[in-house]
């Protein structure tokens, strides 16, 4: 038997390949660099600097899994999820950035779109040129977002659409808007669109006051009278088995990526404990901060081994929607658990902005809901075992 290795228990570093540990390498030295030093001022002020999208472009971090004939890296998922724990190690809002730009905004370009729409759109959005956003969620339709009231109206050479968005990541500054609505010309069927910024009638509020995931800029979309040509339809799907397609792939990089934000905890937890003295002797020479150190280890190996698995199954296409929702909703609310518990270990200290495990915390409360919340994901892992629909 060979020795272990604290950080790494089951020697994830080992099961990956030379290209994915050199994505991997540059992701980490971008996001220790380039994030890390602006993240604290970025929570602080709740702003988000639209000029990380370029940054991450020229990075080559966007569109990870889109053809590099579009501009895109043309990697597999493992590389993308690899990617996702990287940014997130900084901040949850960061990895929700970049996640937004490649799986809901390229990927349904890329999948559902017609050779036009791909040149327009691709080699842009994965330079950070253009910043795209997705609008699927509306004030009253959330977890059911069937039951959505936006209408694409058929006009005359296009479709007019009305309606409005509600949580919708990067649409104050999005210069492209992917946004789902139920169109009268397809039975009612729910239809993409892809908007450009500066249409007339579209326009994207922010939204303020959010105490989580407050690096990152969120807002409405409303579309009021929103004239668009035949051209602004993606051709190549309908139902919600749409938007469903390109949430696999979201949700599926966050079970990479709050993993990174769990890990950035556990280590500061660890860390704090070995330098920090109570009865006169370190914190991590308790029995209770060791157990629930092992805690996080063990939920942090067995989260990254089971997105590792299925990350190798959708590069083998061979992955079902319900394992993802499985390791979404596991390693959220896994991650969610060890942020607390990272707080709770750093005493006083544990709130302030300094010591980052409270930001990770209040950002996690938004992973967990977002994208299917917890809930939603057990209830799609109950129908998938019993054959029962719980949701209604
Ligand atoms: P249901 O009857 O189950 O399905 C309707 C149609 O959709 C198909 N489908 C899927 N296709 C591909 N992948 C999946 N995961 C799919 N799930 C369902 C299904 O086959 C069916 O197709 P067809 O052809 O037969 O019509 O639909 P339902 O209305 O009963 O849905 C129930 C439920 C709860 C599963 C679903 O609505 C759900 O997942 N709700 C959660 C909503 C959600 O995740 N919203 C996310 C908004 S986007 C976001 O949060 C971005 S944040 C990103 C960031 O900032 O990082
Ligand atoms: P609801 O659906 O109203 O749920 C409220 C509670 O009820 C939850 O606990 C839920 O689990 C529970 N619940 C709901 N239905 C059931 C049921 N049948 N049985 C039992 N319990 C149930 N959306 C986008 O389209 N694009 C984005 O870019 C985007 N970005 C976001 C960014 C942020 C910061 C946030 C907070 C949200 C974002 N969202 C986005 C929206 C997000 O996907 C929704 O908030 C999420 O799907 C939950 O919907 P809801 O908020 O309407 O909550």
């Amino acid at each position: 038997l060979s020795t272990f290795d604290w950080e790494d228990p089951f020697r994830l570093e080992r099961q990956l390949n030379e290209d994915e540990r050199m994505v991997r390498d540059s992701a980490r030295a971008f996001a220790q660099e380039a994030l890390q030093p602006r993240v604290a001022d970025a929570y602080r002020n709740e702003t988000a600097d639209p000029g990380i999208f370029s940054e991450m472009g020229a990075m080559g971090l966007l569109g990870t899994t889109i053809p590099e004939e579009y501009g895109g890296l043309g990697a597999g998922y493992v590389t993308y999820g690899l990617v996702a724990r990287e940014i997130e190690r900084v901040d949850s809002g960061y990895r929700s950035m970049m996640s937004v730009q490649s799986s809901l905004v390229m990927y349904p370009i890329y999948a559902y779109g017609s050779e036009e729409q791909r040149q327009k759109y691709l080699p842009k959005l994965a330079s950070g040129e253009w910043i795209g956003c997705f609008g699927l969620t509306e004030p009253d339709a959330g977890s059911d977002p069937g039951g959505m009231k936006t209408r694409a109206k058929k006009v005359q050479g296009g479709y007019v659409l009305n309606g409005s968005k509600m949580w919708i990541s990067n649409s104050p500054f999005a210069d492209v808007f992917v946004v789902w609505a139920k169109s009268d010309a397809h039975d009612g069927k729910i239809r993409g669109f892809v908007l450009d910024k500066g249409t007339k009638g579209l326009s994207a509020p922010k939204i303020g006051g959010k105490l989580s995931l407050r690096a990152s800029t969120t807002g409405e979309i409303v579309l009021d009278n929103v004239e668009v040509g035949e051209d602004a339809l993606l051709p190549n799907v309908q139902g919600l088995k749409g938007p469903f397609g390109c949430l696999n792939r979201a949700r599926y990089g966050i079970a990479w990526g709050v993993m990174g934000a769990a890990e950035f905890c556990w280590h500061g937890a660890r860390q704090y404990g070995l330098d920090r003295k109570q009865f006169g002797k370190p914190l991590a020479q308790t029995q209770l901060f060791q157990k629930k150190l092992a805690d996080m280890q063990t939920e942090i190996a067995l989260g990254l081994q089971a997105a590792l698995a299925v990350g190798r199954l959708m590069d083998d296409a061979n992955a079902a929607p319900e394992m993802i929702s499985l390791i979404k909703r596991n390693n959220c609310g896994k991650a969610l658990e060890i942020a607390r518990h990272a707080r709770d270990m750093h005493g006083g200290n544990g709130i302030s902005e300094e010591f980052q495990v409270i930001r990770h915390m209040m950002n996690l409360e938004t992973v967990n809901t977002y994208e299917g919340t917890h809930d939603i994901h057990a209830l799609i892992l109950g129908r998938a075992q019993t054959g029962l629909q719980a949701f209604f």
